[in-house]
């Protein structure tokens, strides 16, 4: 996967995505990232990057043409074969894992930040192929949110994390939340240990999690459980969560 971000604040991305899995995976050359200004793309004297917006209102827009010569650019750079254009705004499709792991077969993934008010509305029409969201609160521009993407993705790259992260888990908790973790000390306070996690039974503490999260997903998220089918298995240990808690 080649990364390109398209961004007023290469440095944002440049100095951030070295860190941890990402860092590791650029190091790697498992996965590419470039970064491109358009700030470097105006043809005029001032390099213009926004102007006012039509119609009046506040704020600024970001124009068209050094954005999309930008994007161009990138573009010219790769030529990869399944490259996608993606905005990066409060009106997108908001993320999720399957859409990021539906993207994370593509070779090229253009990202493009846009910063005040937003990009003129005929850059999304002539060039993005789609429109994404982190979710309904508002942050300032689309480098952090390029950021999420990136990260997001790399870690769904085979060969990205080891066989024994914690992140690569057995498929069967997918679409759960985590079950609790400790570590030692043994006890804190008046607090310890689940008596079932010392045991050294496996199966037992297999179980334990399973229902831990089962029982902390219709707790805090019942909206997942919904689209999930649980086995019979998985029902008698919610079913005894339930009785318990
Ligand atoms: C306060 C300004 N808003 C007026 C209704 C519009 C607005 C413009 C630009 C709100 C946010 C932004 C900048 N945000 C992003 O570029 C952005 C974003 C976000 O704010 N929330 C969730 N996901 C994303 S992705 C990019």
């Amino acid at each position: 996967m080649h990364f390109d971000v398209v961004t007023l604040f290469p440095e944002m991305i440049l100095d951030s995505s070295g860190y941890g899995v990402t860092g590791k995976a650029i190091e790697n050359k498992v996965v590419g990232l470039s970064v491109w200004n358009p700030r470097d793309y105006t043809q005029d004297k001032h390099r213009s990057v926004d102007d006012r917006p039509y119609g009046g209102g506040p704020g600024m827009v970001m124009k068209y043409q050094p954005l999309f010569d930008a994007v161009n650019a990138a573009q010219s750079n790769n030529k990869a074969a399944d490259s996608k254009v993606v905005y990066l705004s409060p009106q997108g499709k908001q993320i999720t894992q399957s859409l990021l792991l539906d993207i994370s077969q593509s070779s090229q993934l253009i990202l493009v930040a846009g910063r005040y008010e937003g990009v003129d509305e005929r850059f999304i029409d002539s060039i993005c192929d789609e429109e994404w969201s982190l979710g309904d609160y508002v942050i300032s521009g689309g480098e952090l949110a390029a950021l999420v993407v990136i990260d997001a993705i790399t870690r769904l790259i085979p060969g990205v994390l080891g066989d024994d992260d914690s992140a690569k888990q057995d498929s069967y908790m997918d679409g759960l939340l985590d079950y609790p973790h400790f570590t030692r000390p043994e006890q804190i306070g008046l607090s310890s240990v689940p008596k079932v996690l010392m045991n050294g039974n496996h199966c037992e503490i297999k179980q334990w999690r399973m229902q831990q999260a089962l029982g902390r997903t219709e707790l805090r998220r019942p909206d997942l459980l919904k689209n999930k089918e649980l086995n019979a298995e998985q029902i008698a240990l919610l079913e005894e969560f339930r009785n318990i808690n």
